[in-house]
This record gives structure tokens, sequence and C-alpha cells, in this order.
């Protein structure tokens, strides 16, 4: 597994591996494929990629918790971490994705700290939070045991960046992913390239550094990329721009 300067070790404590690397800023630029249409055998079909992490889009797209298992055992076999974008703040959507296996959570637009807290809670079990154990895959032995899984904040609004000093404070937090697109249309810019949104940006990594906490990002836009190395997790692009590009090149 390629993991730029920082040493993760093995999938099943990459989520520890992860914090640790943040905390003492090791890590830099993971660079991971997002998922929204693949299913698992499109998945290890098209696995011949350098990705050092997966992101499976519950959000947009067409992908259903019912898909998160499947594409978690090709994942495994690939050595590769799974994060969830789960598509809602609901702790009952959150704890089925995470009775899957997966390594973390990626939830969308977080913007206050009571919402970061109530997540917490919805991640972690008691008594640090109120997540209920589901005992079906892991007595299968398919759960990594040991660490908690990631829990990283959407933070894609003017109210989520208002507060993100807050939200990256919160017990059970590992850190932010940065939804340009959203939060460039929730500060009033059609795109992501505007300056305003890329300051933003900065200040964002900058703010998860200096609190030791991980920070991701979906770079898939030109002028998105140079920003890769602040970040610890860079989401390159999805499996739809893939098979787009793939396509174009085979007709070409
Ligand atoms: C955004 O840029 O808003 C995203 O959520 C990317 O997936
Ligand atoms: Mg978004």
């Amino acid at each position: 597994m390629a993991y730029g300067d920082a040493d993760l070790g093995s999938v099943q404590h990459c989520a520890d591996d992860l914090r640790e690397a943040a905390a003492q800023r090791r890590a830099s630029g993971k660079r991971g494929l997002w998922l929204s249409f693949l299913d698992a055998y499109g998945l290890e079909v098209s696995l011949l990629t350098s990705a050092d992490w997966l992101g499976v889009d519950l959000q947009h797209g067409v992908l259903e918790p019912a898909d998160v298992p499947g594409l978690l055992r090709v994942a495994e076999k690939a050595d590769l971490p799974l994060l969830t974008r789960v598509s809602s703040h609901d702790a009952a959507t959150i704890g089925r994705v995470l009775d899957a296996g997966v390594q973390g959570v990626i939830v969308p637009a977080v913007e206050s700290v009571d919402e970061a807290k109530a997540l917490a809670s919805a991640c972690l079990s008691p008594p640090r939070g109120k997540r209920s154990a589901g005992v079906a895959r892991s007595a299968l032995g398919v759960v990594s045991g040991g660490s908690d899984p990631l829990l990283l904040p959407m933070v894609e609004t003017a109210d989520g960046l208002e507060h993100v000093v807050e939200i990256l404070a919160v017990d059970g937090i590992d850190g932010i992913f940065i939804g340009p697109y959203d939060l460039s249309l929730s500060m009033g810019f059609p795109s992501p390239s505007s300056p305003q949104t890329l300051d933003a940006l900065r200040r964002l990594m900058s703010l998860a550094r200096e609190a030791g906490k991980i920070v991701g990002f979906y770079a898939a836009h030109p002028a998105l990329v140079e920003l890769a190395p602040e970040a610890d997790l860079v989401a390159i692009d999805s499996d739809v721009t893939a098979l787009r590009l793939g396509l174009a090149q085979l007709f070409d």
C-alpha cells in the first residue's frame, strides 16, 4: 500500500495509524478513488489503480448501504481502507454502515458543535457514545476490531466554515473532509476555483493541521490539485470520471 511518507500499516489499523500520522503531521496527499456507481464486481475488475484508499459515496450516485459489504470485501482483498460518505446525519444509517466494518464515515454538511457531538455519539460505543453493538458481521470476523472508525464531518457550507475550530475540538471528531463544490456555492461563488473558495480551503486545511487532526478534500477540479500536499486524504476523482476518461482513450 502506497501511503506517502507515513507508514500506516495494515488496513485493520489504518484508522489509528492515520490519526497518529495526522497528529504528527506525517500524513500527506493519500490519493483516494471516489465510488458512486461501481458495484463489487466493477470495483474488482477496475482495481488496477494506485489509489491509497476508497470512498463510497452514499449521498450522490446510485450506491446504497447494502452495496457496502461487497465493496468492502474487494477493498480488503486489495488492502485498501474504505471510507463511506453517508447521505445524512441519521444515527441509525451511520450505525448500519459502521456495522459493515468500514474504516470510517464522512458526513455531509456539518455546521455546528451540536451536530458534531451528535455524530460522535452515533459513531462511538458506550461510554463515550451511544453506538449500538452490531454483532452479526463481527461474529463472522468481518469487522476489524480494536480501533474506532474514523469520523470526518464535511465542512462544505459557510456556517461550517465559521464553526470549524469548535467542530474540530469535539471529542470523537477525527478531522474534517472538505467539499469544495458545496462550499463555494454556499459562499456565493459558482466554481470552486474562485480565489475566495481557494482561500477558504487553505484556511480549513491549516486549521485542521494546527489542531493535529485529519484533513481530506474532494480535489476533482484542476484548480484544486495544487492543494493536495496540504491534505491527508485527497479524493482525486470519481469512478464516473475514470470510466469517461477510459472510454475516451479507448475510442480515440
Ligand atoms: C463537494 O465538493 O461539495 C462534495 O461534496 C464533493 O463530493
Ligand atoms: Mg458536497
